[in-house]
């Protein structure tokens, strides 16, 4: 096993080697661009080691923001090449709101930033220098919160939509499948287009080439559209309230929250919309027979009753109480997502016993650290300290045995995908300042029990 200082100093290197002198990129060459939760994940890493690198992370991102507030997914880094799609399939200069010199996707990623934010003025060392990077950053936060508010909740209750899979982060999840098969193509609507991807990483490890036809079809529509959202969510037939996605912006307007009192503005209007997000979360999400969070798809109006374990996260935004907190620990050790006994590493990103589960296919299977990182935390603001321990050492011996990969197989540990990924170095560092006892053998602690 190594020590504690070796694991840190490892992880600071491949932060150091994706760093592009301006942001930091989320693998060396399958990803040279910047990506929106990367940078909010990459950030949480970086404020251990270098603050200035962690607001540069999230100042280069917001550089690139909309006018109508729009974080987009991708920054394009001018001098990177070897990635698909790039700013001629995006084609942003069809929307009046997208930034003139700076090439941009024309989709979001889940809002983690403020999230971010206040964590890096907190662990600051020199709260001074923190703060008026916090002035700076706290209207270009709350321009993002109010898109996504006002261009996002279909039906005005509280809930933000997406409207691609790469909106949510998990691009490839069984959870898209039914919309999908039920996006039928016919020859003319097939974009034709030339793979990068498959060609850095194993091809079994990535998307299939139908999911990559469709999501190109969907770029294609917004760009048709000029980005107009009232037209798109008419026409786009993918649009779905996802857990994941609501669970990240109702913590992140608690955080926006206390960074507005921090800064001596009024912080009940955005406690406020995190209350409604989180009841409206309990009321249209949560689905009680089977004691789970689930996703909703507007376009045929019926949750997708998929389990993933993004599916568990709503505990990182306080939003279950506690009766249903201890439901979902439960449902979670029952389901084979959790094991005690180390016959499986948790905590797959879909269901071990799901239809067209994948130990190695990107979103359909393999454990992914950044979901970890959330349900650790998650568990732990309930008191399941034993339990977010567990996930605290799954990660360490994960990366130790295997390094820092952009996901692994749950049954034997091997890295897939990238290799020196981003995010998991990140949020390694994050969890060995803030987590050190959950990161460590032979630590024992109160064992909450999880009751049905
Ligand atoms: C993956 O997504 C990109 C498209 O956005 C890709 O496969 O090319 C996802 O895992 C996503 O969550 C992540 O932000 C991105 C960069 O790490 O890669």
């Amino acid at each position: 096993m190594r020590t504690t200082t070796a694991l840190r100093e490892q992880a600071c290197q491949v932060l150091e080697a994706n760093w592009t002198g301006r942001f930091t990129k989320p693998a060396p060459r399958l990803y040279p661009h910047q990506w929106s939760w990367d940078a909010a994940f990459i950030a949480l890493g970086w404020m251990h080691e270098n603050q200035e690198r962690a607001q540069q992370e999230l100042r280069h991102l917001f550089r690139a923001q909309w006018k109508n507030g729009l974080v987009p997914h991708i920054v394009f880094h001018r001098r990177a090449r070897g990635y698909f799609p790039g700013p001629g399939v995006w084609e942003t200069h069809r929307s009046p709101d997208a930034p003139a010199r700076i090439a941009t996707s024309g989709i979001v990623q889940p809002p983690v930033h403020a999230t971010a934010a206040w964590a890096m003025y907190r662990q600051a060392r020199d709260r001074r220098a923190t703060r008026a990077f916090l002035e700076e950053l706290f209207p270009k936060l709350m321009a993002w919160h109010d898109y996504l508010f006002r261009e996002r909740d279909y039906h005005s209750e509280g809930l933000v939509y997406i409207r691609h899979p790469w909106e949510s982060g998990m691009d490839n999840a069984p959870l898209w499948d039914g919309i999908e098969q039920r996006m039928h193509l016919n020859p003319g609507d097939r974009p034709r287009y030339r793979r990068v991807d498959t060609t850095l990483v194993a091809e079994a490890d990535r998307p299939t080439g139908a999911e990559y036809d469709r999501y190109l079809y969907l770029v294609r529509l917004f760009a048709e559209a000029g980005y107009d959202e009232a037209r798109l969510r008419e026409s786009c037939p993918f649009l779905v309230e996802d857990v994941l996605f609501n669970t990240l912006i109702c913590q992140a307007e608690q955080d926006l929250a206390e960074i507005a009192a921090e800064l001596g503005d009024d912080p009940e209007p955005f406690r406020q919309r995190a209350r409604r997000v989180a009841e409206a979360v309990n009321r249209k999400l949560w689905d009680d027979r089977r004691a789970l969070y689930f996703d909703y798809d507007l376009v045929l109006d019926r949750p997708i009753w998929v389990r993933m374990a993004a599916c568990f996260t709503p505990l990182f935004a306080g939003i279950p109480d506690g009766l249903q907190a201890a439901r979902l620990v439960s449902h979670l050790e029952a389901s084979g997502f959790f094991n005690w006994d180390g016959s499986c590493y948790s905590v797959p990103s879909y269901d071990p016993n799901g239809l067209g589960f994948s130990p190695v296919q990107y979103w359909r299977g393999p454990v992914w650290i950044n979901i970890n990182w959330l349900l650790i935390e998650g568990l732990a603001r309930y008191g399941y300290t034993e339990h977010a321990a567990h996930l605290g050492r799954t990660v360490r011996l994960l990366v130790e045995r295997n390094g820092f990969y952009e996901y692994y197989h749950p049954y034997t540990g091997e890295g897939h995908g990238s290799e020196q990924f981003s995010w998991t170095a990140a949020l390694v560092l994050d969890l060995l300042a803030r987590r050190p006892e959950w990161m460590q053998w032979g630590v024992r602690s109160t064992r909450r029990r999880a009751v049905a």
